[in-house]
């Protein structure tokens, strides 16, 4: 991790509605480089470590049941700024908010429901990038 990279998932909503491919497409037209990626289901215990500086909040258990619902797919993301320029990319937690043409206003159903996640610093990046992806599966 060199502080360019940040970690998102595309949440079981996005991939369920078939989002993935025009969602990846704003990702790598915003300038961002795939570093690794996968499809997978998370248990709800492992969403719940994933987002574990949530516990304890009252939508903690509507989040990890929500993460938890179906596929999602995790990708390392790289490019100068990553972390703050893929959360502009992907806009405000609640789509209502949202700028327009971001990926949570044109994609996300609602706050709990919002499309995509993207981590909120380098610290989590690099925590989030280890949870996935192992050093073999990310170039
Ligand atoms: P994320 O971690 O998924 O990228 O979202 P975020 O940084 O924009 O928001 P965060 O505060 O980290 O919250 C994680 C997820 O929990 C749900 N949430 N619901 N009902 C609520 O007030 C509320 N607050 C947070 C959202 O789905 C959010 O993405
Ligand atoms: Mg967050």
């Amino acid at each position: 991790m060199n502080g360019n990279q940040t970690l998102t998932m595309i949440k079981p909503i996005a991939v369920e509605r078939n989002y993935v491919g025009p969602i990846i497409q704003k990702i790598t037209d915003a300038g961002f480089i795939i570093r690794a990626m996968k499809l997978l289901q998370l248990s709800k215990n492992q969403a719940g470590d994933f987002y574990g500086e949530h516990r304890g909040k009252y939508f903690y258990e509507d989040l990890t049941t929500f993460m938890s619902s179906g596929p999602i797919v995790a990708m390392i993301l790289e490019k100068e700024n990553a972390v703050a320029d893929f959360r502009k990319l992907i806009g405000a937690t609640d789509p209502v908010e949202a700028e327009e043409g971001t990926i949570r206003k044109l994609y996300a159903e609602s706050k709990s429901h919002n499309a995509v996640h993207g981590s909120d610093s380098d610290e989590s990046a690099k925590r989030e990038s280890d949870f996935f992806f192992s050093a073999v599966e990310r170039f």
